[in-house]
């Protein structure tokens, strides 16, 4: 474990606060911390997994710079799986960066982005999904996403691929015994188990890719556009799905106009909510941008509620935007449901083959039935599935190639070449299925994923 500095860094968010921690981790980072720290104990002769109380003196000068508590952890048990200690001091931007500096001074250097669990991926504490799901983790916006992410760091979705990698290995071996030894007794290879056997393993990555979807929903969240005429009620159903009174309500129409977006979370889904200004022709020319606004968003939203008031008439704008909602996916919210209806829910069903929901954003009902609706439409029933999720665009691409690796594998057997040729595929699969728990990767590879942590992670 020798084979790193010593590294540190702020690991709580910058700002004031209760505390703030410092960790540091490498081979010197029990000495560098035990040269500040005075306490009942010398650090050097702590054992690991303990916590002490103590000042941090400034050696030279004899400056306190605070009361903190230290928690020693030894290598190599520890995040890092190197020596680590991590400091708690109040939570003091000033404070904070004192300590950190003098730190600095004594040898340690500042860790780069997610560095120090790029450190317990190298020493083999995580894998390398497990890895991703700590920034996973420490970004996740829904409880569901959370659980996704927890799971992922468990190493759930790890174990999942090492088991279909074994599989794959299981089914190489004897290609490749066939291979290496022509002439030994080597038992004969069924063509006809070797396809099932194949099979089997695409079946299962299939299944895996299912996820994709819906996992990445979960880590990046969806937007969901309302859209509508004026004075539909389009603001009133962004405050009830919200839960506040973000958006200005009144009965002029033209009330909004810009759009306007906030995070809710529906369902255990992280979603973007954009209130639009209305659609409708206007000569205002503020009102004129608020409305290629609205068409511009609803152009790039996820997903489109078409909110529809059934106190008036149907007009061509609200045919124009359930044309709209039929090429993507949306829901027609029937609004204002508290009042006495003008058409018929039959009317939109002529041109409207999506979900339908009933509600009165103004006494708050039909809503949570619009909230299941909508995690349906997105999740399509899978967010509490018992197989592992697949939430990173980069585990995905993997699945894919490996899942063609397979495929190409069948082809060959089919078309009856050598079975050296097989082999060449099996590898290809096995070794991509690697790059997502690090068994195989690069440098690049590495660089790039810790490049997207943050500083202390
Ligand atoms: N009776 C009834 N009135 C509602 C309901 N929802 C909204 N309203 C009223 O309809 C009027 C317009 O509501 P808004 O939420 O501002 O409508 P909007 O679609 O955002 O309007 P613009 O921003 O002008 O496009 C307000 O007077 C609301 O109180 C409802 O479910 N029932
Ligand atoms: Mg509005």
């Amino acid at each position: 474990m020798e084979k790193f500095d010593t590294i540190c860094a702020l690991v709580t968010p910058s700002g004031e606060g209760g505390l703030g921690m410092i960790r540091l981790s490498g081979k010197d980072a029990i000495s560098v911390a035990a040269r500040y720290f005075k306490g009942k104990l010398d650090l050097l002769k702590a054992k690991s997994h303990r916590i002490f109380y103590g000042r941090l003196i400034v050696p030279e000068t004899g400056e306190t710079l605070d009361e903190v508590m230290c928690a020693v952890m030894r290598s190599p048990h520890s995040y890092t799986g190197e020596n680590v200690i991590e400091v708690s001091a109040h939570g003091n931007p000033l404070l904070l960066s004192k300590i950190l500096q003098s730190f600095l001074r004594s040898g340690c250097r500042l860790a780069e982005k997610g560095e120090f669990t790029k450190r317990a991926f190298l020493n083999g504490k995580l894998d390398l999904s497990q890895a991703e799901a700590v920034a996973q983790l420490v970004k996740a916006k829904t409880s569901s996403a959370l659980t996704v992410a927890v799971q992922q760091l468990e190493g759930k979705l790890g174990g999942f691929l090492k088991e279909i990698r074994s599989k794959i290995l299981a089914i190489l071996s004897p290609v490749e015994a066939g291979i290496d030894f022509p002439e030994e007794e080597v038992p004969e290879i069924s063509v006809q188990d070797l396809r099932a056997d194949i099979l089997g393993v695409i079946g299962q990555i299939q299944e895996l890719l299912k996820t994709a979807s819906s996992g990445k929903i979960l880590k990046d969240g969806v937007s969901a556009v309302i859209a509508g005429k004026p004075n539909v009620g389009k603001s009133s159903l962004f405050n009830a799905l919200l839960r506040e009174q973000r958006a200005i309500v009144t009965h002029i129409p033209g009330t909004t106009r810009d759009f306007l977006e906030e995070w809710t979370d529906i369902k255990g889904i992280p979603v973007r909510l954009i209130d639009t200004a209305g659609l409708r022709n206007t000569r205002n020319v503020v009102e004129q941008i608020g409305v290629s606004r609205s068409k511009e968003a609803l152009a790039k939203g996820d997903l489109v509620l078409v909110v529809l008031d059934q106190s008036r008439q149907l007009e061509s704008y609200d045919l124009e935007l359930l044309t709209l909602a039929q090429g993507k996916q949306g829901i027609a919210v029937l609004n204002k449901s508290d009042l006495r209806g003008l058409f018929s829910i039959r009317k939109i069903r002529e041109i409207y083959q999506g979900e339908i929901v009933c509600v009165s954003a103004l006494q708050n009902k039909g809503i949570e039935l619009l909230e299941e609706k909508i995690a349906e439409l997105l999740m399509q029933g899978r967010i509490h599935s018992d197989t592992p999720m697949i939430t990173q665009v980069r585990h995905q691409a993997c699945l894919e190639k490996s899942l063609g690796f397979l495929r190409e594998a069948l082809e060959t057997l089919q078309k009856n070449y050598p079975l050296d040729l097989v082999a060449v595929d099996l590898r290809g699969a096995v070794e991509t299925i690697g790059e997502i728990t690090g068994d195989n990767y690069t440098e690049d590879l590495i660089d790039k994923i810790f490049s997207e942590f943050c500083i202390g992670k």
